[in-house]
């Protein structure tokens, strides 16, 4: 695909145009390439110059939700392939994943959500603004082998470490690794609310999710029978 379509993606998000967006998405479809080399080559990069621009105060609110739209109008195109690709793979693990309390940014999430599905996962998304409790009754629910914690403010950050202290208070700590990730998060604060790993980006959460699930299995070999 060529640089000239990537770039028209970025700034399909940059403008927030979801009809453009979604057209360029169908289009690289039909041509073969790989939903997500469209993802991070042409949409995420858009989502990233959005963030600077509103930094800097030449974009605003309304402007970021337009983009917003058109990311996730791309994402719905691409989604179905992404998906296809995973169901085709013997299952690697359970997920349970979700935006923080007090946090609506999704876009990352589901990135990351899609990107572990194509891998394999099995991924139960709670959305946004999600409590502590919520994430380890769906845990227990569903058997997870991992919850992964999403959060993009740096006040809902510190409902990570939240997240992990409901899943203590419910007894499954032991049972169930946590990854987080989102923009202001990094692997210090990963280690300092006892989380198991940090992802900087969708790709990498799926290469640490791989990673957390072979800890569990070493673990579940080295218990006592
Ligand atoms: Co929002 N927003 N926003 N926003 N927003 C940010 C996050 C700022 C950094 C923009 C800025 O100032 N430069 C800023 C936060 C500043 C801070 O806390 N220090 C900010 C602000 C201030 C706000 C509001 C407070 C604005 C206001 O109302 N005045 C408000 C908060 C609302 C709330 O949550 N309570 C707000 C609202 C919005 C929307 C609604 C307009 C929109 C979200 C729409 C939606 O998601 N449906 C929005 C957006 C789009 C952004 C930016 C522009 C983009 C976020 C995004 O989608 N990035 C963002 C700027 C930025 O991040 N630089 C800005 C693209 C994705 C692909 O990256 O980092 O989310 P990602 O996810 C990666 C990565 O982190 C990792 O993998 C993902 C995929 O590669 N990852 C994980 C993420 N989660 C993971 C979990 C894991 O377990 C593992 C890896």
């Amino acid at each position: 695909m060529s640089e000239n379509t990537y770039s028209a993606m970025r700034q399909s998000i940059i403008d927030g145009a979801p009809e453009a967006a979604a057209d360029l998405a169908q289009a690289a479809l039909a041509q073969g390439v790989p939903p997500l080399d469209a993802i991070n080559n042409g949409y995420v990069p858009g989502m990233h110059d959005v963030g600077e621009q509103f930094a800097l105060g030449q974009m605003f609110l309304p402007d970021m939700m337009a983009s917003a739209e058109a990311m996730r109008t791309a994402m719905a195109v691409l989604e179905p392939e992404l998906t296809r690709l995973g169901t085709e793979r013997p299952m690697a693990g359970i997920v349970v994943l979700g935006t923080t309390k007090g946090d609506i940014h999704e876009i990352g999430k589901i990135l990351v959500g899609t990107l572990l599905t194509a891998n394999g996962f099995r991924v139960h998304d709670l959305g946004v603004d999600v409590p502590g409790e919520k994430f380890a009754a769906k845990a227990k629910e569903v058997g997870a082998d991992i919850v992964g914690v999403s959060a993009l403010l740096t006040t809902t950050m510190r409902n990570q470490r939240g997240v992990i202290e409901s899943l203590e208070k419910a007894g499954l700590r032991s049972q169930v690794k946590v990854m987080v990730g989102g923009a202001p998060v990094t692997r210090a604060w990963a280690q300092e609310i006892g989380a198991d790993g940090y992802a900087k980006d969708a790709m990498s959460a799926v290469g640490l999710a791989r990673e957390l699930m072979q800890q569990k299995a070493q673990g579940a070999a080295q218990e006592p029978a």
